[in-house]
């Protein structure tokens, strides 16, 4: 299981090293998981060609039921010989409700590699050094700190990106707080460390002696601090003019971004995915101030695109809606565009109520 906060680079990593397994001859199934439906990073990875199993509207620890009825059918569709899940990267205790469960009441069918959890340098150097201004309250960055507390192997992504005193200043502040830690630096858009990774990743994770203390009350308030938007967006050419369907994607997060600057809100991560038939566009937004990034570029014009919008902000459901609303109508003018939007849901998530949850992994 890959975890870490929202914008880590899970997705980015998980298909990394299903490439990586793959060469070796192996098969790979994939599981991706969030709070609703229409996912960003199931089509994205299944774009890519991957096998993927999709668990919505709930979180693996809150639906462990469903995470086993896709492990399941992925057996029957893919029979891999490696799994690797995604969970929500709002999502933290999995070792307890996810891991944990699993080992107990299914060890004979999977054994479980280390958790590895991946910590996003945007937000991590501000959280863990202790910064006034860290962009989220001290409730969610409770999270953040969570993922990293339960973590087998801290893998702080995003090397390429970091200077060489940003990322010895990183692995310090996670050593600081995590003596015990298995802490690496990795790229999963280079391939950095990734060798490292994969041999870690080879041994067995063990079950831990005690479980982290979570509170539950802290947990879910630093969640529900969270606007959730997952939206389904289609957009024509006014005069049947193909557009470059990477302007869009890219300039819609850009004016997203513009948006919530006005509102003076922290962003954990917007992504969107723009798609007409084979071609596929992504752009990424994962802090506020940071650069929209064209992660996956189609360099082609389309007639007609259909856009996946996946937005994370500290900001409350209905000023997440009406910034959406705002950026769809200014980028749809920019580029003589009809838009319609398909599919909306938007809202804070509700408290984590684990399906199982190991208090002691003896008991
Ligand atoms: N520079 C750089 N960018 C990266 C790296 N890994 C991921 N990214 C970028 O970070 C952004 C978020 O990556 P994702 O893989 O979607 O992150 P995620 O953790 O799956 O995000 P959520 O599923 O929304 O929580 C994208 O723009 C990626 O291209 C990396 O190693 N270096
Ligand atoms: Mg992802």
């Amino acid at each position: 299981m890959v975890g870490g906060f929202l914008g880590a680079g899970k997705t980015t990593t998980v298909a990394r090293l299903a490439r990586h397994y793959m060469d070796e001859g192996r098969r790979v199934g994939l599981v991706t998981n969030d709070q609703a439906t229409d996912l960003v990073d199931t089509f994205a990875l299944r774009a890519a060609g991957f096998a993927v199993g999709e668990v919505p509207g709930a979180c693996f620890c809150c639906n462990f039921d469903r995470l086993m009825s896709v492990l399941e059918s992925l057996q029957q569709s893919e029979s891999p010989d490696v799994i690797i899940a995604e969970p929500v990267g709002s999502c933290t205790d999995v070792m307890a409700t996810v891991i944990q469960p699993l080992r107990e009441m299914h060890g004979d069918q999977y054994q479980l590699a280390p958790l590895t959890v991946l910590l996003k340098p945007e937000h991590g150097r501000r959280i863990l050094g202790g910064q006034a201004r860290a962009g989220f309250s001290p409730k969610a960055a409770y999270i953040f700190m969570k993922q990293i507390e339960e973590a087998d192997i801290v893998a702080i992504n995003k090397l390429d990106k970091l200077s060489d005193t940003e990322r010895a200043e990183l692995i310090g502040l996670v050593r600081e707080r995590f003596p015990e830690k298995q802490v690496l630096a990795v790229s999963a858009r280079c391939g950095d460390g990734f060798a490292r990774l994969t041999r870690l990743l080879a041994r067995e994770g063990a079950a831990p002696d005690t479980f982290m203390k979570v509170d539950y009350n802290i947990y879910a308030d630093g969640e529900a601090e969270l606007g959730w938007l997952n939206s389904q967006i289609s957009f024509q050419s006014r005069a049947d003019t193909p557009f470059p369907i990477d302007q869009l994607v890219q300039q819609l997060v850009a004016a997203l971004a513009e948006q919530l600057e006005t509102l003076d809100v922290e962003t954990a991560h917007v992504k969107a995915l723009g798609q007409h038939q084979q071609v596929v566009s992504i752009a990424n937004l994962v802090a506020r101030g940071e650069p929209v990034e064209l992660s996956h570029a189609a360099q082609v014009s389309v007639p007609q695109a259909q856009l996946i919008l996946n937005a994370r902000v500290a900001t409350s459901p209905n000023e997440l809606e009406s910034s959406v609303d705002e950026a769809v109508r200014a980028v749809a003018a920019t580029l003589h565009l009809e838009s319609r939007v398909e599919q909306i849901q938007c809202f804070r998530p509700g408290r984590p109520t684990p399906t199982y949850r190991r208090e002691n992994p003896f008991g």
